[in-house]
């Protein structure tokens, strides 16, 4: 594979140190497939993608990667890239069908298969509770907008620190909540296909309840975990050195990277930035203000990309937008991101600088090229450099003593995105969805030789 890798020599795994966790990130609804087995209830995501027109192509992930059925190949695959820590997500509606009340045994027996082979296989498993799939039922009685919905969680949590903390070390309570809440009740691209700041607000509140009400529950339960939550975030820079565009970026800063982390931190909403958040108070309760914080282990940071802003009359509530990366002249990816490997060593630079955070781990952080496959091997340099230059900027980071100690690639094996179905490709591995037949990129093979 050397040909098909840019020589960053000073880069080695050592330079990062003993204790630095390396790892490869995967989420339940994207990889599992086998959407209705064994008792599994509907989740927002299975209802929304049959809905026509919400995902490209018609796509559905109901077969997605067939990791339920066959998840001993694909963590014989971790194994065989070096990779020692496994990040996946439990799907809630395979242990509560609906979301709350009857559990289903069938379900937790699963994921006590799925952890117990990680381990036969000398691999720690990294849990996410929450990664976006939501009970329909719950849906059903308004979702991440109807306050009950924290009791549920908890309740959710709790089974899953019953069933697998006597094994399970390290726990993320949720992952990405601005991506949920924003793509799912604000502008209805994702599940449930929600709009509007009358369900955006209500959801962002009760996603902050539920983090610290999971996370309290892990802490209880488990006092020995090590528990974190993971947050998506861009570094962003204004269109131009004018104040209309300066103001326009801190409000969308606001809502990209403050809005879920400061009031975890102890810091409260964001709203002196952002006047539309205001109206978050309206669905406060006696005792909220006690119940938004919680002194978290790590924090997980997601980074794909820098964001350019400018001053947008026409955005409602925001009064900015984003200068898209394809009208920038700049490389991007298939998701139309730029490429940009110095926004993750100023995103770490600036969550650094929160005092209340104690350790950050890079949670995700990987790239969608496109795959060229010739018979049993696939070309995907880009991926590789991708991956190599954001490992300079951490180390860069890191060798300046900011306080980051891991970093796990998005993804294992390519899978389903979301809005965008299987197009986009972010794999170290290569599924063709044909055959589920797996090839390891030239990306794959980069990493492993890196971890060895
Ligand atoms: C995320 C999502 C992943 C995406 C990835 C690429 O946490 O954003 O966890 O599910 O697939 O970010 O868009």
């Amino acid at each position: 594979m050397a040909s098909d890798t840019t020589n960053h020599p000073q880069l080695s795994k050592d330079l990062f140190g003993d204790d630095f966790a390396w790892g490869v990130s995967t989420a339940a609804l994207q990889t599992e497939g086998s959407c209705d087995a064994d008792g599994k209830g509907a989740s927002i995501w299975d209802t929304f993608t049959q809905r026509t027109g919400k995902v490209l192509n018609g796509h559905k992930p109901d077969i997605a990667c067939q990791f339920y059925d066959n998840y001993q190949r694909d963590i014989d695959l971790v194994k065989q890239l070096n990779i020692p820590n496994f990040r996946f997500s439990i799907s809630w509606s395979r242990i509560l069908p609906k979301g709350e009340g009857q559990v289903n045994q069938a379900g937790i027996d699963h994921y006590n298969r799925v952890i117990d082979y990680c381990f036969q296989q000398g691999i720690e498993p990294w849990l996410t509770i929450y990664h976006w799939d939501l009970p329909q039922a719950l849906e059903d009685k308004g979702g991440w907008t109807n306050r009950d919905v924290v009791g549920h969680f908890k309740e959710f949590a709790t089974i899953c620190a019953n069933s697998f903390g006597d094994r399970v070390t390290n726990w993320m309570v949720m992952n990405e909540p601005a991506v949920f809440t924003g793509a799912g009740y604000f502008l209805g691209i994702h599940a449930p296909g929600r709009k509007g700041l009358r369900n955006f607000l209500p959801a962002v509140h009760h996603a902050v309840l539920s983090i610290v009400a999971g996370a309290k529950v892990l802490r209880q339960l488990l006092p020995d975990a090590h528990i974190g939550t993971t947050f998506s975030c861009s570094h962003i820079e204004p269109y131009a050195d004018k104040p209309r565009h300066i103001a326009a970026a801190k409000r969308a800063d606001a809502l990209i990277n403050r809005l879920f982390i400061e009031p975890v931190l102890g810091l409260g909403y964001p709203t002196d930035e952002l006047k539309a958040l205001k109206g978050i108070y309206k669905y406060f309760e006696p005792g909220d203000e006690d119940n938004l914080s919680f002194d978290f282990d790590f924090i997980g940071l997601q980074n794909y990309t820098r964001e350019i802003i400018k001053y947008s009359f026409f955005t409602p509530y925001l009064g900015a937008s984003l200068v898209k990366a394809e009208n920038r002249g700049v490389e991007i990816t298939t998701m139309k991101w730029e490429v940009y490997p110095q926004s993750i060593y100023e995103i770490l630079k600036k969550y650094n600088a929160y005092p209340q955070i104690r350790k950050i781990i890079i949670t995700e952080n990987g790239a969608s090229f496109p795959d060229e496959v010739t018979g049993d091997a696939v070309h995907d340099k880009k991926r590789s450099d991708y991956i190599q230059a954001n490992l300079q900027q951490i180390l860069k980071a890191k060798q300046e003593g900011l306080k980051v100690s891991g970093y796990f690639v998005w993804t294992l094996t390519d899978n389903f995105e979301w809005a965008e179905g299987y197009h986009p490709r972010f794999g170290l591995i290569y599924i063709d969805f044909e055959t589920q037949q797996r090839i390891i990129k030239g990306s794959g093979h980069w990493y492993a030789n890196f971890l060895r």
